[in-house]
């Protein structure tokens, strides 16, 4: 079932579906907390993907750069502890890709309204680049785009639709990556929106 498009990332189709109202109302408890926010970028651009996080460190951008902060900057208040749920799944994902025992000590919640995208980027602001990075895509389907270690490495498209874990580990895990801006739309469970949760070792 899972499918590899690269080596060391593997894709696990709809493997949170099922768990989709649990994983909402947890996500309802965290967004009371710590709500979701347009961060800006170091150039001084507001992001059109929405924000926050939950667990130890919380991943941020502001005009100082990106980095991980274990406040909220907005509430200067830690963030809203992983709920175990979150744990519970991204522990799992990693497993069945052959990582086991991953223990994210960071949980970054993306939302995507109609029109967010997040351009081409690699995730380096992790202190540890052997740990896997795991994400559930939940919601709206989107476009993917999946590229090489230099931005200018051509890409591959993968749609990404509600429920899929996705575990970037070994060669990937530093590799160009983004969405193509969110195509409108409404998912039964979700919403005119998709909520992509992204499990990491910061520290
Ligand atoms: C590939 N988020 O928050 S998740 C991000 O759908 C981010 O919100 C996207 O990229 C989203 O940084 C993509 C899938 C993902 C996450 C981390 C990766 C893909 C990755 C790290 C390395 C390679
Ligand atoms: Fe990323």
């Amino acid at each position: 079932e899972p499918f590899s498009f690269a080596p060391g990332a593997v894709l696990f189709r709809g493997f949170a579906a099922s768990e989709t109202q649990d994983i909402l109302a947890a996500l309802e408890r965290v967004t009371k907390q710590a709500p979701f926010r347009r961060m800006s970028t170091p150039g001084g651009r507001q992001m059109s993907v929405e924000m926050t996080n939950c667990g130890r460190y919380g991943w941020l951008t502001d005009r100082n750069g990106y980095r991980y902060e274990d406040r909220d900057p907005e509430s200067g208040k830690t963030w809203p502890a992983m709920p175990p749920l979150f744990r519970r799944l991204a522990r799992s994902a990693a497993e069945h890709a052959g990582y086991p025992g991953f223990e994210p000590d960071s949980c970054l919640i993306n939302q995507y309204r109609p029109g967010a995208r997040l351009t081409l980027h690699q995730d380096r602001d992790e202190q540890d680049f052997s740990a896997p990075i795991v994400s559930f895509s939940l919601g709206l389907p989107a476009t993917f785009l999946f590229g090489g270690p230099k931005r200018s490495d051509r890409t591959q498209k993968i749609l990404l639709t509600h429920g899929d874990a996705l575990v970037w580990g070994g060669p990937s895990r530093l590799n160009h990556h983004g969405i193509q801006p969110l195509e409108e739309g409404r998912h039964p469970l979700v919403g005119d929106r998709r909520i992509n949760l992204t499990f990491r070792k910061a520290r």
